[in-house]
Order: structure tokens, then C-alpha cells, then sequence
């Protein structure tokens, strides 16, 4: 990290009540001082400037007065000024933000004064990253930033909150500690072979890695796996022949017009893709190309890039028409879906009896399904009931069960739980110490890299660069 002071358009780009420019490291102060004038209350006109006074100013206090180029004297707007000195900010270093009236070229000005004066463009998440290389935050914290900006349901805000707030770091931390200690105990029977009795107890050091570190390090495992969706979301693709009702199933389930709905087959030809939230699950939802062959060259890269989506779905909606039999064609569409999750939904129930059984292959009989209209809505609680149990299966979600690790968490968990494992293994089996040293060291440095401790350049750039400028 340079230690040049950075700044960015902290808010986003348009038109509105209120635009910030922020503004972080050493020269912060000296920076905006150089083109803020401060107004006293009596008067709202911009003061002489003097820069001197902001040595004055005190942290944690918004000032009143006018951005003013210093070249000429021109006024750029009228402003707020929040003052924060270190170490008590975002950051951790001197901290300025100015408020402004929001509109793009009123940011655009003053964000080109500011770096004229010296600050650097922020890059994309720049200044949380300050936040963790400073030590304010670990990387599960960072990472829980950009998870409340992304936050699409409740429930995901809440896991993100208490990521924030350091839920997932400790219990991380104490697994860490608990071989930490161990590992210490490890090194000196290394030292003194012939006390081992005395140093080490075994039979203790197995109910340690047992009951503080397996099942710790197992619960959280479980907890990706049972929840995770609730924060990452569901990838959901509707699909099905030509005509069958797709686009009219994603209309109503967004409840808008987002994709054209025509009796023509072959209406939608490219992939539409919509977020919602279905029962407290983040969805993103697909609509597709209806599948079919075909030599119309549109519709050939729509059902390309509808198969290539199908590959990375979480779920698939895979549809058919009640009102018509089944074709070759539909039994080719479930070859290439049968080894995705699905559900089989038959659309336009509205066009036959109430008692209508699809007539199918038998395998098809053990494919959740559900009969629907998508032209008159109904069914769709049942639906969307079905899509949370085969999503979340019959967990509830507990405010006390908020902390979900993430994929990248999962993988080293997973990766320290099976080193831990193998030492208990290896203890049991009496090998030597030096050995089992190495194992359990691999396993405190994995879940290092969880909280940030022992991690690399490129996975920390690789979680930054998901930030936007500004954050
Ligand atoms: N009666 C009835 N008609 C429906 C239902 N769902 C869709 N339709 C009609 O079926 C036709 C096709 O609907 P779409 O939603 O465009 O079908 P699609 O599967 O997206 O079609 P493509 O984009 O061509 O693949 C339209 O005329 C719809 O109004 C339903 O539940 N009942
Ligand atoms: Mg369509």
C-alpha cells in the first residue's frame, strides 16, 4: 500500500439531494483546507480562506462554507465538511468528506480540485482495504462491506451484519487459538523429547482438536452448506420448448412486463435475467430462448447462451404445456437438464380439468412438479413454496444462525478440518510430534487466511476489485 492520500465520488453518479467526495490519508486536511472556504453562521458568504484555521478544526465535526477553486476564485458549490482525524475512521487515517449538492459535473469539478491538489483516483474498494491493511477490520470484515451493498433480501442483510460486526472472525479466531496453543505445546515436547508426559497429555491434545477445533470447524462447514443461498442467492433458469408460457412464468413472478409474451413461438431470443426474492431467498431468474432446432441464426446463439446459462444454475424450471402432449422435442430438453436440481412445471393448467395428470415417462414421475398458470397466477405459492424447501431444504433460518461463511471461507475451513483430522490420527497413532507439528501449522495458517493473517496479494486484490469506487 502507498500511503499517498486517495479520494473518490463516494456516492453514486446522477442527480440527487446529496453527492460526498471523500477524501483519506495524511495530506486530507491540507488538501481540502486549500479550497474550502469556511462561512460563519451570521454569513453564508464565502470568508477569506485560512488554511491555518483548519489546525483548529476539531475531529468528528461537520463545517459549513463553499468549495472555491483557489486558481480563480470561483465558486463550485455550497458545502458540508465532515471532519475526522485518525485513527478513529473508516480508514484509520485522517479522513475529510464533502458534502455537496449531487450532480455530475458539481463532483466531477471538485474532484478534479481535489486531485489536483495532490490526492490520487481511489481504485475500486481502496479504502476499506485501508480499513484491513490498518488493522480497523479482518478480511471477513471487508468482504462483509460489499455483502450489505449487495444485500437483496433481509435475511442476507442480517448475515452480512454480523459479518460485519465480526461474528464469523471470532469464532474463526478461537479455532485458531485453540490450535495456536497447541501448536505451542507441540514445539516445546519438540525441544524436550524426554518430557513429553509432563508437557503433553495426549489423550488432552486429541479432546482439544475434538471438541474445539473438529466440530467448531464442522458447524461452520454445515452452516455454508445449509445456508449460504440465503446470502449468494439462487440461480434459477426457466426453460422449455417454444411457447410453453417462460417468459409469461418470469412476468409474474417479477410481477412486470420485462420480457415479451406473444402466442408466436420463438418470441424470446436472448437471455433476460431478473433478481427476486422468493421466501427470503435472494433469486436471480432466467428466461430463455425457447430449445428447439432450428436454423434461424438468433434463436441458434439464444439457445447457445440458454445452454450455457442451464450449466451454471442452481435450479431449473423446466416447463411443459398441458394443453398439448409432450413431444421429442421435450424429452430432448430434460436430456440435457436431468443432471441439474428441477422442477417440473406444467403451465397452462388453466386449459384443462382440474384432475389433469401429465401423461410422462415414468422417470419423470420422481421430478418435483407442480401445475400452473401463468396466465392467471394461479399455483404460484405453491411454486415458489417448493422452490425454498428444494433450495433450503426444511432449515430455518435463525437470527442466532447468522454466521454463513462463504465460498472462499468454506474451502479453507474445509481444507483445516481435514488437516485436523489427520493430527488426531497421526497423535493416535504415535508418530512424532515434529510431524504432527506441520499438519496442525498448515491448519492455523489456512484459517489465517479466512481473517486476512496469512494471505495472498492476489486474493486480497481479487476480493477488492468486486468493490466499487468510493467503498
Ligand atoms: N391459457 C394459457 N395461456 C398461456 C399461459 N401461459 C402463457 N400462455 C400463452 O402462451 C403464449 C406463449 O407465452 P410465452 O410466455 O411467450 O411463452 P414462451 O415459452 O416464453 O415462448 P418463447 O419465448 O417463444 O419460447 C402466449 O400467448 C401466452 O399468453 C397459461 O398459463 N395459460
Ligand atoms: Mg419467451
Amino acid at each position: 500500500m502507498d500511503n499517498i492520500t486517495i479520494a473518490a465520488i463516494a456516492t453514486p453518479t446522477g442527480y440527487g439531494g446529496i453527492g460526498i467526495i471523500k477524501i483519506s490519508g495524511k495530506d486530507a486536511l491540507s488538501i481540502a483546507s486549500s479550497i474550502f472556504q469556511r462561512s460563519t453562521a451570521s454569513s453564508d458568504k464565502p470568508k477569506d480562506t485560512n488554511s491555518s484555521c483548519f489546525s483548529s478544526l476539531k475531529s468528528h465535526q461537520l463545517y459549513y462554507g463553499h468549495v472555491v477553486d483557489p486558481a480563480n476564485g470561483r465558486v463550485l458549490d455550497e458545502v458540508l465538511l465532515s471532519v475526522m482525524l485518525a485513527p478513529r475512521t473508516y480508514t484509520m487515517e485522517d479522513v475529510v468528506e464533502i458534502n455537496t449538492h449531487s450532480g455530475p459535473v458539481v463532483l466531477a469539478s471538485i474532484l478534479d480540485l481535489v486531485i489536483k491538489k495532490g490526492a490520487r483516483l481511489a481504485e475500486p474498494g481502496e479504502f476499506t482495504k485501508r480499513a484491513y491493511l490498518n488493522g480497523r477490520i479482518d478480511l471477513t470484515q471487508a468482504e462483509a462491506v460489499i455483502d450489505i451493498i449487495n444485500s437483496r433480501t433481509d435475511k442476507a442483510l442480517d448475515i452480512a451484519a454480523s459479518q460485519i460486526k465480526g461474528g464469523l472472525k471470532s469464532s474463526v479466531e478461537s479455532i485458531r487459538n485453540s490450535l495456536l496453543n497447541l501448536l505451542t505445546e507441540i514445539e516445546v515436547v519438540i525441544d524436550f523429547p524426554d518430557d513429553v508426559g509432563e508437557i503433553i497429555n495426549t489423550e488432552t491434545a486429541i479432546k482439544v482438536l475434538e471438541n474445539h477445533v473438529i466440530a467448531d470447524l464442522k458447524d461452520l462447514v454445515d452452516q455454508y452448506e445449509n445456508a449460504h443461498i440465503l446470502r449468494d442467492g439462487l440461480k434459477m433458469v426457466v426453460v422449455g420448448r417454444p411457447n410453453v408460457g417462460k417468459s409469461s412464468l418470469m412476468n409474474r413472478l417479477i410481477q412486470d412486463d420485462r420480457a415479451i409474451v406473444t402466442s408466436i413461438p420463438g418470441t424470446t431470443r436472448d437471455l433476460i435475467e431478473e433478481t427476486l426474492n422468493i421466501r427470503g431467498i435472494p433469486v436471480i431468474i432466467a428466461d430463455t430462448a425457447g430449445l428447439h432446432e432450428t436454423d434461424d441464426p438468433v434463436e441458434v446463439i439464444g439457445i447457445k447462451k440458454a445452454q450455457e446459462y442451464i450449466n451454471g444454475s442452481d435450479l431449473v424450471l423446466f416447463m411443459v404445456d398441458a394443453s398439448d402432449s409432450l413431444t421429442r422435442e421435450d424429452y430432448k430438453i430434460y436430456e440435457t437438464i436431468n443432471d441439474k436440481q428441477m422442477i417440473l412445471v406444467v403451465n397452462k393448467s388453466d386449459l384443462v380439468e382440474d384432475d389433469f395428470e401429465l401423461e410422462a415417462a415414468d422417470f419423470w414421475k420422481k421430478i418435483p412438479s407442480i401445475k400452473i398458470s401463468a396466465l392467471y397466477g394461479s399455483g404460484l405459492n405453491e411454486l415458489k413454496d417448493l422452490i425454498a424447501k428444494l433450495t433450503i431444504g426444511e432449515h430455518r433460518f435463525e437470527v442466532r444462525n447468522t454466521i454463513i461463511p462463504n465460498l472462499r471461507h468454506k474451502i479453507a475451513l474445509e481444507r483445516s478440518l481435514q488437516l485436523s483430522v489427520s493430527a488426531v490420527e497421526e497423535i493416535r497413532k504415535g508418530t512424532p510430534f515434529e510431524l504432527i507439528a506441520i499438519d496442525i501449522q498448515e491448519a492455523i495458517d489456512t484459517l489465517g487466511e479466512i481473517i486476512g493473517v496469512t494471505v495472498k496479494e492476489d486474493v486480497i486484490d481479487q476480493i477488492f476489485s468486486r468493490f466499487c469506487i468510493g467503498k
